[in-house]
């Protein structure tokens, strides 16, 4: 049965003539006239506090955003993706990302078997493997222990990996350095090859298909260099595989015992729980990655049982619709103020613009309504010194989520306190503002002239009222990281469910890799003309040339 449009629904009509009062608010003044906002409007779960106070919300908007949940049935979507029902409509696919994360004790039933034991078979594999790459158990082709781990892999088969094996680098095994290759541009393999030794060296090729054109160019460019200074038997020492098409990481000359697989109900961008996350545990160590499973398990079930109106992810994919929707924001901004989340907005780009920048619903028909903002950002402090301009005095308003951690994993003086105290200052100016009368008494104070005054004051009124929330964590831990990714995972399903999104397939990456395809053979053989536009066709003409000179 057709879901009825988002705009039909009795909670949206209630939050369309709620907002015409609510754009008018100040969050001054919600505060001053609310001294419990802050106990009103935090939440805490899986080792994550949730401040939302610093929003454009009071009690009524919150409930009528519940009300909104309720009726585009979002507990029963959840549950529907929890249970395995084949929920990634266009792909005839379950979305199973939260088994990877179960104990071996759980049992889940899709389609007539139990899928846990296959997931903890794989995750015994990666405990074996990565055990004894660490203890130095596992040789390389002269009898040396492995010291430089390469990631070959893109997109989900990469991001993942990547963001958490640098969040987690005070984990690290002493011994291994982690490196990440996957842009086909040749300056990313060539920047790592050249800084590893082979006989040294594990490979790991991640790719769900075994068939994506740059891990696959990459793979057999490092399988080359390899052949050049070692000889095939001794490749099986140094390549391993994450994949789920075992036909072709044969064909490749990995051995199979050295594949590690995972499932088609595993997306990429959800793939860092299951073997594509082998890199971080080969990284963190094996009980480090399980605490990561655990974190995000907790963060599983308080988001399964917890009310909605307690449930983090509900609140933060409802407040994100609320201003999507109703007051119209475009972008969301990413704002960790921890050095070690330098990928974390990379990684939810991913996350949430691949899943739910959709005009279409799942079941065909075009939506009247706006979906995923621009999700873009980098850590505090330095966006402070860049863009942070925009945020508080553009004509735009930017929600914007701030990351910390309490704690820091270095000893350094003083650091820390100024990384925080930084963070809170940013949303305490974000909301206040400065206004007039402030700008005056500052300008003042500095014994400006009132023409100065005067002249400079339109320039230092931050209008304020600009809304952000703020995510503490102890400190960025294995189990604060899993379960600050699956807020994320569940806050994206939530706001897909609202707008009655298939979150889970990604026809937009799906073109890509088949575009290039054709246009490749032109730039070393006969071009095409009538197969283009004459900008394309100036643009080989000229890459041709150069590329034959
Ligand atoms: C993720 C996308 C996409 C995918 C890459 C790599 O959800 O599907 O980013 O992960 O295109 O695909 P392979 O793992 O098949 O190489």
């Amino acid at each position: 049965m057709r879901e009825i449009n988002l705009t039909d629904a009795a909670a949206f009509h209630a939050l369309s003539s709620h907002y015409a009062e609510a754009k008018n608010w100040q969050m001054r003044t919600l505060f001053s006239g609310q001294p419990d906002r802050f106990d009103r409007f935090s939440t805490e779960a899986a080792g994550l506090l949730l401040d939302y106070s610093k929003n454009r919300l009071n009690d009524t908007t919150m409930q009528l955003l519940f009300q909104l949940a309720r009726e585009r049935g979002l507990e029963q979507k959840r549950d529907a993706m929890f249970s395995g029902e084949r929920i990634n409509v266009t792909e005839h696919r379950s979305a199973l990302h939260t088994a990877l994360r179960m104990p071996r004790s759980a049992t889940l039933v899709v389609d007539g078997q139990d899928v846990l034991p296959e997931v903890h078979a794989v995750l015994d594999h990666m405990q074996a493997f990565t055990e004894r790459v660490r203890s130095g158990a596992w040789l390389g082709a002269t009898g040396r222990a492995i010291t430089d781990i390469v990631n070959i892999g893109i997109g989900g088969s990469d991001l993942g990996p990547a963001m958490a094996c640098r969040a987690l680098r005070p984990f690290t095994h002493p011994r291994l350095t982690m490196h990440f290759v996957s842009n086909v541009d040749g300056h990313d393999l060539d920047a790592v090859l050249s800084k590893v030794n082979p006989a040294t060296t594990l490979f790991i090729i991640a790719s769900k298909t075994f068939t994506t054109r740059e891990t696959m160019m990459n793979a057999q460019s490092a399988r080359e260099w390899f052949l050049s200074r070692h000889v095939a038997a001794d490749l099986p020492k140094h390549f391993v595989a994450v994949s789920t098409n075992v036909e072709a990481v044969r064909e490749f000359g990995i051995d199979p015992d050295n594949m590690f697989p995972f499932w088609d109900w595993v997306g990429g961008r959800y793939s860092i729980w299951s073997a594509i996350g082998l890199p971080l545990a080969l990284a963190i160590g094996f009980d480090a990655f399980s605490e990561f499973l655990g974190g995000a398990h907790a963060m599983d079930q308080h988001f399964r049982t917890a009310p909605l109106e307690r449930n983090m992810p509900v609140i933060m994919g409802m407040i994100g619709v609320w201003y999507r929707n109703f007051f119209g924001t475009t972008s969301l901004s990413i704002a960790p103020y921890h050095q070690d989340l330098n990928r974390f907005p990379a990684y939810l780009q991913q996350l949430e613009m691949e899943s739910n920048g959709k005009r279409v619903a799942a079941d065909g028909v075009t939506l009247s309504v706006q979906t995923c903002p621009v999700v873009w950002g980098d850590v505090g402090t330095n966006g402070q010194h860049a863009y942070f301009q925009l945020l508080h005095l553009g004509t735009d308003i930017i929600p914007v989520d701030f990351i910390a951690a309490l704690k820091p994993m270095h000893d350094l003086s003083g650091h820390h306190t100024v990384l925080l105290a930084n963070c809170f200052a940013q949303s305490e100016a974000f909301m206040r503002g400065k206004n007039t009368e402030e700008v005056r008494a500052d300008l003042r104070a500095q014994h400006l002239s009132d023409k100065e005054i005067e002249a400079l004051r339109p320039h230092k009124i931050f209008p304020g009222n600009r809304p952000s929330n703020t995510i503490l964590m102890d400190e960025l831990a294995p189990a604060t990281l899993g379960a600050l990714i699956a807020l994320y995972e569940h806050k994206v399903f939530v706001q897909g469910a609202i707008w009655g999104i298939n979150s889970f397939d990604q026809w937009g990456v799906e073109l890509g890799k088949v575009l290039a395809k054709n246009i490749e053979p032109e730039l070393t053989g006969t071009p095409r003309p009538d197969a283009h536009d004459s900008s394309t066709n100036a643009l080989i003409a000229r890459a041709k040339a150069a590329l034959s000179e």
